[in-house]
């Protein structure tokens, strides 16, 4: 849903500043047209957050989960830099509901710097301009059930890396030979490459990739 960069602010306040390209894609189990999937980017005037969420099951019961995770996530007063109060939080908001998978990061656009948390199965990986890529790490655990203490890890991005962060839908075991152009595809493209060439059929899919702009 929030692929359209329109927070930016006006162009001359972040005129030096580095903007972000980024997009979501998600591909609903089966025939369905609704998923327990959430995958959400929220630009601020400060940076970028992000959040891939893998409800527990597919289908409508999830999807009741996962809009009401999107309302937590999207509350105007959250403070979405701090990942691991969010994680926390959406945890408690989940002890009565069903569990999930969650990955956040939080980018500040002034310095690159990423601060990332995630508990359960989801992937988030560092594909940089230059360089080897980088695995973000993720806990065991199923927030609304059991979560281990948080783990928060950082990263600091430079123009033109790529991030990409994706639900178990989509197979974790590809690599940049199986997509080599995922360091020059736009952000859209990116997104819906890694759900149509490495989605799985019997579960829901969803891809975010996160670009920096050169
Ligand atoms: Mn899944």
């Amino acid at each position: 849903m929030s692929d359209h960069p329109d927070t930016l602010g006006s162009g001359a306040d972040l005129a030096d500043e580095r903007i972000f390209d980024h997009a979501v894609h998600n591909r609903p189990y089966g025939n369905l047209r609704i998923s327990g999937d959430l995958g959400l980017v929220i630009e601020r005037p400060e940076g970028v957050f992000v959040a891939i969420i893998d409800v527990l099951g597919h289908g409508p019961s999830a999807n009741t989960t996962a809009r009401q995770i999107e309302l937590l996530l999207t509350q105007p007063d959250l403070d979405v830099r701090d990942v691991t109060s969010v994680l926390r939080a959406l945890h408690h908001a989940l002890l009565d509901k069903r569990g999930c998978a969650a990955g956040l990061a939080w980018c500040d656009r002034a310095t690159g710097k990423l601060r990332y948390t995630a508990v359960g199965n989801t992937a988030a990986r560092c594909f940089p301009a230059v360089g080897k890529e980088v695995r973000l790490l993720s806990r065991d655990g199923t927030l609304g059930a059991a979560v281990p203490t948080p783990r928060e890890e950082s990263l600091t991005l430079s123009p033109g890396d790529v991030l990409v962060l994706y639900t178990d839908g989509v197979s974790d075991s590809f690599k940049l030979s199986d997509y080599p152009l995922l360091r020059g595809d736009s952000a859209e493209v990116v997104a819906r490459t890694l759900v149509q060439r490495f989605g799985k059929t019997h579960d829901d899919a969803t891809a975010i990739c996160l670009r920096w702009k050169r």
